[in-house]
């Protein structure tokens, strides 16, 4: 397999909104992330990736781009952005910014234009049809509930927008609007930045005439006519060739609905298209039919067969990326671990399990501190367009219980990401002197990393160790993934082969403990610890080991 430094890095997200504020309104901005880097540094981290911090009406938090190539007033100027960029190189890191061109804010210039008249040259540039029978030009709802399309008065046609009415999609059928990004990528690139996650980069190509969902609800989900679309492939192999293949940068696709076999074209090996793509498999296993609010108990069961196939199914066709949470889902310690009895123990337990694995890991800012879940006594205290609409349209307008979909926001809503990030157990947790945009998590006098900066057992100090170990090891970044120990209810557990050497990895996910046996056919000479959450003494026999709650250990064999 083909070396490359974006297998070996780890990328740290951060959300700025949320990381920390340096002038006291509240906010968090870029001066504050650039006060942070040496923080950053003593991680490990390699690579951060910046959710949006260009000019936007924030409706979605900057996913709502109303100016590609300027900076949000509240985070800061381009000098701060300059400024940040070469303090993280001067550190031996780099930049991915994120890049939102599935749609733009109806903000935008262009959408200014656009909507003014029919032959307006930006008119093309989004996706305009004239209604049906007085109703929607078909019955798609959007990410952000209700219809995915919006009427406008000033031509009497409707827009579409697969997320929120200020999010108008834009249509990449025109080659002056790909050109018009492709132009600003490249600005970006000149400047110095070192790639591109993309947001919902599945989603440019829509099925030609738009055809409505079969469900049989007044707006229905769609996903099967723009996930994936006719011209998905053509359009990023077109960015490639134009932008990308002319930088040595690191790209990473959000792709909702995307299978492996997907996956395997945007992230090929001949590097065509994209480096890597995020899955949402293994985000959705604790969702039922009724989809994302619709919340049911995961299962480790089905956790095992997702992660296998998307290891075994890229191996050697393309390359994972390694998340377990970002800025749009829950604290994976709160989703998949216990954040109450073994808070510690389950994050690092967590972090194993998946810096262990085929692919380029993901940390989310927080995740390092074991940061967790929140729960808002009302609905006003929440900020994410996403819980207020769904709020909206299930509970004021649907007539269904406040208790139960409070519930579910408590499990899954974004906003359990986006808590100020805690710093310290000072007012506000150290984030702001001000008043914060969302309320600190009531937990932060315990959770704080002033607090895990001086205690050697943290959640931080152990993630620094997995970093070290992968910097270490080849077999952490190349060896092939396989999963022992399939039937288990308790253990996931797997090895990784490289050359002659393997990586023996166990990970109890219950609160009991769990008896490992070590299957038959792994035969090896001489065995060495290489992290455990718990102090165990280092040569143990391995045929069979007792887990204690949330342990996890990785052996290296020889
Ligand atoms: O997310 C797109 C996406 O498909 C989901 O993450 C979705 O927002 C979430 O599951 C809803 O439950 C991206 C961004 O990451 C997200 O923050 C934006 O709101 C969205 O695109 C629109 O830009
Ligand atoms: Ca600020």
């Amino acid at each position: 397999m083909e070396k490359k430094w974006w297998k070996e890095s780890v990328v740290y997200q951060i959300y700025p909104r949320s990381f920390i504020d340096s002038n006291g309104d509240g906010i968090g901005d870029i001066k504050g992330i650039t006060s942070k880097l040496d923080y950053l540094k003593e991680l490990g981290i390699d690579v951060i990736w910046l959710s949006p911090v260009y000019k936007s009406p924030n409706d979605d938090n900057g996913y709502d781009i109303s100016d590609y190539q300027n900076i949000m007033d509240e985070f800061g100027t381009m000098e701060d952005m300059d400024e940040l960029l070469e303090e993280m190189h001067a550190r031996g890191m780099k930049l991915m910014m994120d890049l939102v061109v599935n749609h733009s804010s109806d903000e935008h210039e262009w959408f200014v234009e656009s909507r003014k008249s029919k032959d307006s040259p930006y008119r093309d540039y989004y996706i305009w049809r004239p209604g049906k029978d007085d109703k929607e030009p078909n019955n798609w709802t959007s990410f952000f509930s209700g219809s995915a399309w919006q009427y406008d008065e000033a031509t009497d046609e409707y827009f579409l927008h697969l997320f929120s009415k200020k999010q108008p999609d834009l249509n990449w059928e025109n080659p002056t609007l790909r050109k018009e990004i492709y132009d600003m990528m490249t600005w970006w690139l000149d400047k110095g930045v070192d790639g591109f996650r993309m947001d919902v980069i599945n989603l440019i190509s829509k099925a030609d005439g738009l055809p409505s969902a079969p469900g049989g609800k007044k707006y229905d989900w769609g996903g099967e006519f723009f996930m994936n679309g006719p011209r998905v492939h053509e359009y990023l192999q077109e960015m490639n060739r134009e932008v990308l293949s002319k930088y040595d940068m690191i790209t990473v696709g959000e792709c909702p609905g995307a299978s492996t076999e997907d996956a395997a074209k945007y992230a090929n090996q001949e590097d065509t298209e994209l480096n890597m793509i995020f899955t949402f498999e293994h985000m959705d296993l604790d969702s039922g039919p009724g989809g994302k609010w619709d919340v049911k108990p995961w299962k480790l069961a089905d956790l095992k067969e997702v992660m296998t196939k998307w290891q075994k199914d890229l191996e050697g066709k393309g390359w994972n990326s390694l998340y377990l949470n970002n800025h749009d889902q829950p604290r994976m310690v709160s989703r998949l671990g216990n954040d109450k009895e073994y808070r510690v123990e389950s994050a690092k337990m967590l972090a194993t399990f998946l810096h262990m694995m085929q692919g380029t890991p993901y940390i989310y800012q927080g995740e390092e501190l074991g940061m967790t879940n929140v729960r808002f006594e009302s609905i006003e205290e929440y900020n994410d367009i996403e819980i207020q609409n769904m709020y909206r349209e299930k509970v004021i307008e649907g007539n269904e219980d406040h208790n139960k979909v409070m519930e579910a926001i408590y499990v899954k809503g974004r906003d359990n990401a986006r808590t100020p990030i805690q710093w310290n157990d000072s007012e506000n947790a150290g984030f702001t002197t001000g008043t914060p945009w969302l309320k600190v998590n009531p937990n932060y006098k315990e959770i704080n990393a002033k607090k895990a900066l001086e205690d050697k057992d943290s959640i931080f100090f152990y993630y620094q160790q997995l970093i070290k170990l992968r910097k270490e090891y080849d077999i952490i970044v190349y060896g092939t993934y396989d999963l022992i120990l399939e039937e288990d209810e308790k253990i996931y557990a797997y090895t990784r082969t490289f050359g002659e050497e393997k990586l023996l990895v166990m990970c109890n996910f219950t609160k009991e403990e769990a008896e490992f046996e070590l299957p038959e056919g792994i035969h090896f000479e001489s065995i060495q610890l290489l992290i455990n959450n718990y102090h165990v003494q280092s040569s143990v026999d391995i045929s069979s080991i007792t887990l204690k709650p949330y342990e996890s250990r990785v052996y290296l064999l020889k």
